[in-house]
């Protein structure tokens, strides 16, 4: 097992490492940009660095001064966390050969499942259900002639792309000509990658993935799916697990699929497999992202594993001994909401100075936070504050909890987005599980 471990990460994902680190006994080593010196993951790390200016491309992202900090503390592996480095195959590659031990699965891994066109190949090739779509396409010519076949509306997608980012919905051919080029010019300019791919468009889609985990020793877990339907410009905002447009049967069925896949191109560590579900409950791979997640908690609370140490022991190169993690068998209900901050209405972000915080508690209440009173929130980096994670027997149970947890929550001085989170839970879509990627803009332009 590891000695020593560098989180190279802020905010509420580096406390959550830097926990995980203490129930295996692994020392911790905080990295930290000038604006983040008073930072939470800083007080708590066994040992901290300061590596460069608040700008996150001299700090979080910068690559030479991680290794070496990792190099002068003694690190033998590095926490990636999400965002920043997580998903560079590049990042991954360096620690490689610096021998430190990059907590996520190969740089191999990284790539493959990293470019749009590669990952729907691996997906055809190890039987993940796919919307009909192309491979990327030569020119406009090709495009009108490959929609006509899987038939209109489709959606330009561009193979380095990911995150909703370089998508066009196309409607009719005479539309298709114009997309092809500006979707073309768009993805050469923000991915370095020209190359874009059509597949049909579902109008109004659920966001389900599944979680997986697997050693190096050719053992891999599914631990079930989340729901991430409640997002607004692709920004997720209320999470939980499991689905309530889930049926076991499919479950089971998308889990043995997902597990198969998995194991044929020998994943390692923590991985999840996002799907588009549409009217009919069908599921379709969408991509892979090989990196820890956001709203990881939901599924500790329904299965009761601790997922960053499963993923630290799978990186170490553990034969993991978890229990019958079959997804089949979730303990009850959880719902997570990000709070931020940024004006509930605008989205605007909203840094400054903490001047009261109380984060609330309680049976089945869980709060991985990156703040405290008497901080001040960088303008520098994402609006993410905390999360709340709610647990009950019953969805509804975990919705109560909830409205009583985001009710307690105080943090005075800033705007936050704990109206938006009051609003949904009043909302009879997401009340009764029928909600969408469409229903936060309802509410938004409904008003609250
Ligand atoms: C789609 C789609 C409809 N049809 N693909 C956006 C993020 C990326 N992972 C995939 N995305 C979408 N792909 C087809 N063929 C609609 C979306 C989409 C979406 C997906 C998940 C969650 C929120 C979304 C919001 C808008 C569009």
């Amino acid at each position: 097992m590891f000695k020593k471990i560098l989180i190279a990460n802020r905010g509420e994902i580096a406390m959550r490492v830097i926990r995980a680190c203490r129930i295996l006994g692994i020392r911790s080593v905080a990295i930290h940009s000038e604006a983040d010196a008073g930072a939470l993951h800083v007080r708590f790390a066994d040992e901290a660095v300061c590596i460069g200016p608040a700008e996150a491309a001299k700090s979080y992202l910068n690559v030479p001064q991680i290794i070496a900090a990792a190099e002068v503390t003694g690190a033998d592996a590095i926490h990636p966390g999400y965002g920043f480095l997580s998903e560079n195959a590049h990042f991954a590659d360096v620690c490689r050969k610096c021998r430190l031990t990059f907590i996520g699965p190969t740089p191999e891994a990284m790539r493959t499942w990293g470019d749009k066109v590669a990952a729907r190949e691996a997906a055809v090739r190890f039987g993940l259900p796919l919307l009909p779509g192309t491979g990327v396409l030569k020119d406009a010519v090709e495009a009108v002639r490959e929609a006509d076949k899987i038939g209109y509306p489709v959606i330009l997608k561009a193979a380095g792309g990911g995150g909703g980012r370089g998508m066009r919905v196309v409607r009719n051919a005479d539309e298709l000509g114009r997309a092809f080029d500006s979707a073309t010019r768009e993805a050469s300019s923000a991915f370095k990658n020209p190359n874009i791919y059509l597949e049909r468009y579902i109008e109004e889609p659920r966001h389900i993935e599944f979680q997986v985990l697997a050693d190096q020793h050719g053992q891999v877990w599914t631990l079930g799916e989340r729901e991430c339907s409640l997002q607004r410009r692709h920004q997720k905002v209320v999470e939980e697990a499991p689905s309530p447009s889930m049926t076991n049967d499919r479950r089971i069925r998308m889990s043995d699929i997902v597990r198969h896949a998995m194991r044929e191109t020998a994943y390692t560590t923590l991985g999840t497999l996002e799907f588009l579900m549409d009217e009919g409950g069908e599921l379709y791979f969408m991509e892979m992202n090989t990196r820890l997640q956001v709203e990881h908690p939901v599924t500790e609370m329904v299965t009761g594993v601790d997922v960053v140490e499963q993923q630290i022991r799978a990186a170490a190169g553990e034969r993991l001994r978890l229990p019958d993690t079959r997804p089949w068998s979730f303990r009850g209900h959880a719902i997570e909401c990000r709070i931020n901050a940024e004006d509930p209405r605008t989205f605007t972000p909203w840094p400054g100075l903490i001047t009261e915080y109380h984060a609330p508690g309680g049976g089945g209440v869980r709060v991985d936070s990156g703040v405290y009173g008497g901080w001040r929130v960088p303008s520098a980096y994402d609006a993410l504050l905390a999360k709340v994670i709610t647990h009950g027997a019953t969805r509804a149970e975990a919705i109560a909890r909830m409205r009583c947890a985001l009710d307690e929550f105080v943090i005075g001085g800033i705007r936050t987005n704990i109206p938006l989170h009051q609003a949904l839970l009043r909302e009879p879509e997401v009340i009764e599980g029928r909600m969408s990627t469409r229903t936060i803009e309802r509410v938004i332009a409904r008003g609250f």
